[in-house]
C-alpha cells in the first residue's frame, strides 16, 4: 500500500496541488496530513475524493474546532500510524516523547511535522517528518514522504523534494 505523507501547508493549495501533480505521488491509496492547518487536508480529501483517502490532525495553527482530534492512530497494511503535529510532544528538542506516545499506541510507526524539517528515523519506531510541502526550514522548496507499506516489511520510505 503506497501511502503519502505531508504536513504544515499553512494555506497553501498551490503546494497541495504541486504534491499530487509530482509522479512520487502517483498511485497513493492514503494521505496522511500531520497538521498546520486542517482546511488544507479537507481540499487534498476533496480533490483526491474516490482516489484516496486521507487521514489528519489539527496542529498548533489550527484554529481549534468541535471534534479536531491532535492524535490519531491509523492501521494500515498490518501497521500502526501514530499521527501528531508534535507540538505538544516538544519535537522542536526531541522526538523521544513522541516515540513513547506512538509506543504506548502500539504504534510501530509515529508521525509528525510541526518543525519544517523533513525526518526519516528507523529503529524501534520508525519516526517519520515530511518537512513543510510550502514552507520548508530545511530547503528553499518543499517536501512530502511516500512510504511504501506492506505486512510484516519494515516500511519503504522515500522523502520527495521540490525541484
Ligand atoms: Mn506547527
Amino acid at each position: 500500500m503506497k501511502i503519502g505523507i505531508v504536513s504544515d501547508s499553512h494555506g497553501s493549495t498551490r503546494a497541495i496541488d504541486r504534491m499530487l501533480s509530482h509522479p512520487a505521488a502517483e498511485g497513493v491509496a492514503l494521505w496522511l496530513h500531520a497538521g498546520d492547518i486542517t482546511p488544507d487536508a479537507e481540499y487534498l480529501a476533496m480533490v483526491t475524493e474516490g482516489k484516496a483517502k486521507v487521514r489528519y490532525v489539527a496542529g498548533n495553527s489550527d484554529w481549534p474546532e468541535p471534534g479536531a482530534r491532535y492524535d490519531d492512530v491509523v492501521e494500515a497494511a498490518g501497521h500502526r500510524i501514530f499521527l501528531t503535529h508534535g507540538h505538544m510532544y516538544g519535537v522542536r528538542f526531541t522526538t523521544k516523547m513522541l516515540c513513547d506516545a506512538a509506543g504506548e499506541s502500539g504504534c510501530d510507526i509515529a508521525v509528525y511535522g510541526h518543525t519544517h524539517v523533513a525526518e526519516i528515523s528507523t529503529g524501534h519506531i520508525t519516526v517519520l517528518n515530511p518537512g513543510s510541502v510550502a514552507r520548508p526550514r530545511d530547503v528553499m522548496q518543499g517536501s512530502f514522504l511516500v512510504m511504501e507499506l506492506e505486512q510484516g516489511k519494515a516500511p519503504a520510505c522515500h522523502l520527495i523534494r521540490f525541484a
